[in-house]
């Protein structure tokens, strides 16, 4: 059993996403959180899927946090 074992998935939208370049600067914000194991952002559906490296869900105001010099934000899925 490994890393990835789990398919624990939240979704976030990012309304200010508009192009590749966008995607790669939400992605590898994101991917610096502990809890998160791979993110996929789509600029297309304005929309980031975040999996999970473990249990632990990313709080908002971690994302908030990890996306503060992008300058981009996100909202997490209910
Ligand atoms: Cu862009």
């Amino acid at each position: 059993m490994g890393l990835f074992s789990k398919s624990n998935a939240i979704k976030l939208n990012v309304p200010d996403m508009s192009c590749g370049h966008c995607e790669a600067k939400v992605t590898d914000a994101l991917s610096k959180l502990q809890t998160v194991a791979e993110v996929q952002a789509d600029s297309k559906s304005k929309r980031a899927t975040l999996k999970l490296s473990g249990d632990d869900t990313p709080s908002q105001e971690e994302i908030d946090e990890a996306l503060r010099a992008t300058g981009y934000s996100a909202t997490i899925e209910k």
